[in-house]
């Protein structure tokens, strides 16, 4: 007998209860199989539609043994086992037939559901659980004349950068010389003091990595130990470590504002993601009018927190390309990962697919 397939259709997790699914063609050996009714006698699938949606206890009973009460509960298309999900009683079921996991999207959805730590992502997750799926997005928009298609698929991407700016951290990696303030800046972003800050060069060794939520959108602030001169061995290793840290996250320059960029700080400017002219509460010399920045920031004092904040949230949200980010949700169906918004982009007819950054 070909081996029914099973759906978890809860998150795996290590106690409370597992709701597994499986289709109405699959079914009656094998729940013949492994269920008993309360009092041990054998178990029938009530196929009647009277009996639709009425939930029924029965022992789930594995190798002649009683392992577990579970609470049955038949649809027209399919018979849900709502079981103690203790991992052992999983993993008994899985030997014995195909145990199918909720889809990657569901999945995704449901873990932004548990690790929210805001309420726009709290509201993210509840509207896409109840939102229309991906495949059947895209199976609508086909049926579209190709002008609305082509609408619809071009907003279903946008929501989708959205979604996955909303759900997903960006990495910020902060760089720049010693003592411009790199170490200020993260702290003044995290509101808490973070990050030892001083006149000494060199002062930050480690990456302090920090969850901030900027305008609404979350970042993993990671502050770097400066470039500038390596006293010694330990020094070199700090700089190398904060050079690996910039790759894959967003380089955000910080700059002393007070004094003239130095030609170094001319080079990283070119490449930098975001560039950060700080120390704007003091008073400057010679900052050259060909550098405009993203964010003029001054921190001096915890005060000056929710300003930096808004700052370079502002620098960021239009550095992304990012709408003011929504506090109920995005507003339908979104791709979350990069053949999702591939599939959209085919639809929007446009070349390829938008990847968050
Ligand atoms: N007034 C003022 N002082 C700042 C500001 N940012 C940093 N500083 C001071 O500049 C020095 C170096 O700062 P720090 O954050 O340790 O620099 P880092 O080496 O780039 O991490 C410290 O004495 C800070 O107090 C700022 O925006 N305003
Ligand atoms: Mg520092």
């Amino acid at each position: 007998m070909a081996r029914p397939r099973l759906v978890l259709l809860t998150p795996r997790g290590v106690a409370g209860v597992a709701v597994v699914a499986i289709a109405a063609t699959d079914r009656t050996g094998f729940l013949a199989q492994v269920l008993r009714r309360p009092d041990g006698s054998a178990w029938s699938v009530s196929a009647t539609s009277a009996d639709a949606a009425v939930p029924r206890l029965a022992l789930l009973q594995l190798d002649g043994v009683a392992v577990d009460q579970v609470v049955v509960v038949e649809r027209a298309d399919r018979t849900e086992l709502c079981l103690h999900g203790a991992p052992a009683v999983l993993d008994a079921l899985a030997d014995r037939c195909e145990l199918v996991g909720p889809s990657p999207a569901a999945d995704r959805v449901e873990r932004l559901l548990r690790s929210a730590r805001s309420d726009a992502q709290l509201a993210l997750a509840l509207e896409q659980r109840g939102a229309e799926t991906l495949a059947e997005l895209c199976a609508r928009l086909r049926r579209l004349g190709a002008p609305a298609r082509r609408r619809e698929a071009r907003a279903a991407l946008a929501r989708s950068r959205v979604a996955q700016a909303l759900a997903e951290p960006c990495r910020l990696v902060l760089f720049g010389a010693q003592n411009a303030g790199k170490s200020t800046l993260l702290n003044r972003l995290a509101f808490a003091p973070r990050a030892l800050v001083g006149d000494l060069p060199g002062l930050t060794r480690d990456p302090v990595v920090e969850p901030i939520e900027l305008c609404g959108y979350p970042y993993l602030a990671t502050d770097t130990a400066g470039e500038g001169d390596a006293a010694g061995e330990l020094d070199r290793a700090a700089i190398e470590r904060g050079r690996a840290e910039r790759r894959g996250g967003l380089a955000v320059l910080v700059v002393d504002g007070t004094r003239s960029p130095t030609l170094a700080e001319r080079e990283w400017w070119q490449h930098a993601d975001l560039r950060v002219r700080t120390k704007a509460d003091l008073p400057g010399a010679g900052w050259p009018a060909d550098l405009v920045p993203d964010a003029v920031v001054g921190c001096a004092g915890e005060g000056s927190a929710v300003a930096v904040r808004a700052a370079l949230g502002a620098a960021l949200r239009r550095q992304r390309g990012l709408p003011p980010a929504p506090p109920d949700g995005v507003g339908g169906a979104v791709a979350w990962d990069a053949d999702g918004c591939a599939e959209l982009a085919a639809l929007a007819d446009e070349p390829g697919p938008a990847a968050a950054s």
